[in-house]
């Protein structure tokens, strides 16, 4: 019986000093691997790095020309700085960033700029409102929305993009803010020039 216990245990210590020494292996085995890892990451990185401002300087080049871009500025008194807004229909696309020279947050004096024809605009800002600041206080999908930018507070600013051939010969079109009661205060005559 004693030479029993004897195999028993030394085959426990066996286990168990096989198992220290796994345990002792495997944070050796781990602390390499950051370092293959992070020494393998920056020779990847740095091809990808140097191709992406090259694409995007050859991308903005053309689109830099001043006359497809203008600045609507707006305010805590309520008040776009422009009672019509230009759009050169030679554009392939017309650039408006919209800014909040104001201090007041997103939630009492947001401000967004929505484009529609102007037999639209009511219906545009009364489902507006309806959709939330969530979403911009533009109803998802709206097809009588022309474009429309992000809802924006003080200090902040915003830039989109209006297509300039969706404007039909002979119809209207208007902007405006559609921040529940901005209407009134904040809406202009778009221009196509
Ligand atoms: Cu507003």
């Amino acid at each position: 019986m004693k030479i029993y216990f004897a195999l028993i245990s030394a085959a426990a210590l066996s286990l168990s000093a096989c198992g220290g020494q796994q345990e002792t292996a495997a944070p050796a085995a781990v602390s390499e691997a950051p370092v293959a890892a992070a020494s393998e990451a920056p020779t990847e990185n740095t091809p990808a790095e140097q191709a992406a401002p090259a694409s995007a300087g050859n991308a903005a080049a053309p689109a830099e020309a001043g006359e497809c871009e203008t600045v609507v500025n707006s305010d805590d008194q309520m008040k776009f700085d422009k009672q019509e807004l230009e759009i050169k229909k030679s554009c392939k696309e017309f650039k408006i960033v919209l800014k909040h020279t104001g201090k007041m947050p997103a939630a009492a004096m947001g401000h967004n700029l929505v484009i529609s024809k102007s037999e639209d605009a009511s219906g545009v800002v009364g489902d507006g409102a309806g959709a939330t600041a969530a979403n911009d206080f533009v109803k998802p999908g709206d097809t009588r929305v022309i474009a429309h930018s992000k809802l924006i507070g003080g200090g902040e600013e915003t830039t989109f993009t209006v297509d300039p051939s969706k404007f039909a010969e002979g119809s209207q079109y208007e902007f405006y803010c559609t921040f529940p009661g901005h209407y009134g205060l904040m809406h202009g005559t778009v221009k196509l020039i």
